[in-house]
C-alpha cells in the first residue's frame, strides 16, 4: 500500500491525498460506509458504486462469529464473498467486543468475551485478530486495541493505552508472519489511544510509530466526550503525526465532525451514523438534517434534497418515502440509506474540491451553519 499527499489547503491543515491499495486507489479525505456483516445494510455493491463509494469498512468481530473466518476464506475472501471489488478496511474487533459482547474480560493475552449471538466463549488475541483480517482478505488491517469510554480515570486510560501498545507489537509480528511471501501489499494501521490526556496520546503515538505502520488510526474518540474536547485532542496530536502516512479517525461521520477533522489534517473516517440514521427516517440534506418520518412531510411531494442527484431524489417524494417508512416497507429504508450515503460521498467530494481550490474555510463555515448541533 502507498499514500501520497497531493495538495495542501493554504489556510487549514487540510490535505488531499491518494491511498493505493491492492483493490484500487482511493482519493482522500474519504468517508468509508460501514458494512459490519459484509453488507452496507440495505444496499448492493452496484448501488454503493453508483453512489460513488470506493472504500468500505467491515468488522472482524461480527464476521469471525458469523459466518466465521474460515467460511469467508473458503469463499475466496470477503471481496469475492460480498461481490465488492474495491478496497476494504477491517476493524480489529476490540471496539465491538467492548460495545457488544457480554461478560468480557481483558487480560494481557487478549479479550475474553461471550458472543452476543449465542453466549459462546471466545478469546480475541492480537494474533487471532490479524489472522482473521487476513483470512477476510482485508486491504487495510488494523491492530487490536483496548479503549475506555468517557469519562475515565487517567489510570484506566493509561492501562488501556499500554495494552494497546503491547498488542500493537504482537499484531505487527502476526502481520509479518502472514505477509511473508505475499505480494499483495496489504497495509497495517496502528491505533493511538490515550483518551483526552495529551501526554498519554503522545506516548501512545510513539508506540504506534515504533511499529512502522502504513497508517495511523486515532481511536478512543467520539465515545461521549464533548466535541470541542475531541477537536482539541485531534489538533494537539496532529503536529506530531508523520506527514507521509494516512490518518484515520475511527467512528466519526457527522458532517460537522468530518469537516472539522479534515481541517485539522485527518484523511479517513468511518461511522454507522449515515446508514443507521437513515433506517430511523433521518436524512441529511443541503439545508441540514430532516426527519422525513415526521408528520409535516405527509404531503410534501418534493425530493428529500433538491440538490441531490441520488436515485431516491431523482425518482421519489418525501411523502412517498415517509409513507414507505411508516408502512414498514423495506424500500423506505433502502431509499433513505441510498440518499445519506450519496450525501456523505458528495460532502467528501466537495471537501476535496475545496482543498484543491483553497476554499476549505468557506465550505467549513457553510457546513457548520447547517450541521452544528446546538449545545455542542
Ligand atoms: N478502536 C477501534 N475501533 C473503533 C474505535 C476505537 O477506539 C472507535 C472509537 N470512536 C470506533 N471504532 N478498534
Ligand atoms: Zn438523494
Amino acid at each position: 500500500m502507498s499514500f501520497v499527499v497531493e495538495h495542501r489547503d493554504g489556510r487549514t491543515r487540510g490535505r488531499l491525498g491518494r491511498l493505493v491499495t491492492p483493490h484500487g486507489e482511493v482519493p482522500t479525505p474519504v468517508f468509508m460506509p460501514v458494512g459490519t456483516q459484509g453488507s452496507v445494510k440495505g444496499l448492493s455493491p452496484d448501488e454503493l458504486e453508483a453512489a460513488g463509494v470506493r472504500m468500505i469498512l467491515a468488522n472482524t468481530y461480527h464476521l469471525m462469529l458469523r459466518p466465521g473466518a474460515e467460511v469467508v476464506r473458503q469463499a475466496g475472501g470477503l471481496h469475492r464473498f460480498m461481490a465488492w471489488p474495491h478496497p476494504i478496511l477491517t476493524d480489529s474487533g476490540g471496539f465491538q467486543a467492548f460495545s457488544l459482547s457480554e461478560r468480557r474480560r481483558v487480560t494481557e493475552e487478549g479479550i475474553h468475551f461471550r458472543s452476543h449471538l449465542d453466549g459462546s466463549a471466545w478469546l480475541l488475541t492480537p494474533e487471532r485478530s490479524v489472522e482473521v483480517q487476513w483470512a477476510l482478505g482485508s486491504d487495510v488491517v488494523v491492530v487490536l486495541d483496548e479503549l475506555v469510554g468517557y469519562p475515565a480515570s487517567r489510570q484506566e486510560v493509561e492501562a488501556a493505552a499500554r495494552r494497546t501498545a503491547m498488542w500493537g507489537r504482537r499484531s505487527r509480528q502476526a502481520f509479518e508472519r502472514q505477509a511473508a511471501g505475499d505480494p499483495a501489499g496489504r497495509a497495517l494501521f496502528g491505533i493511538v489511544q490515550g483518551g483526552v490526556y495529551p501526554d498519554l496520546r503522545r506516548a501512545s503515538l510513539e508506540a504506534v510509530l515504533a511499529l512502522e505502520p502504513d497508517g495511523i488510526a486515532i481511536g478512543g474518540l467520539s465515545v461521549g466526550e464533548p466535541k470541542p474536547l475531541m477537536y482539541e485532542v485531534l489538533e494537539a496530536l496532529e503536529p506530531q503525526l508523520p506527514d507521509h502516512l494516512p490518518r484515520y479517525v475511527m467512528g466519526v461521520g457527522s458532517p460537522d465532525v468530518l469537516v472539522e477533522a479534515v481541517a485539522r489534517g485527518y484523511d479517513m473516517f468511518d461511522c454507522v451514523l449515515p446508514t443507521r440514521m437513515a433506517r430511523h427516517g433521518a436524512v441529511w440534506t443541503s439545508e441540514g438534517r430532516l426527519i422525513v418520518r415526521d408528520a409535516p412531510y405527509a404531503r410534501d411531494f418534493g425530493p428529500l434534497d433538491p440538490a441531490c442527484d441520488c436515485y431516491a431524489c431523482r425518482h421519489f417524494s418525501r411523502a412517498y418515502i415517509r409513507h414507505l417508512l411508516k408502512a414498514g416497507e423495506m424500500l423506505g429504508m433502502r431509499l433513505t440509506t441510498l440518499h445519506n450515503v450519496r450525501f456523505v460521498v458528495r460532502l467528501m467530494e466537495s471537501i476535496r474540491r475545496a482543498i484543491a481550490d483553497d476554499s476549505l474555510p468557506e465550505l467549513r463555515a457553510w457546513i457548520l451553519e447547517r450541521f452544528s448541533p446546538r449545545g455542542q
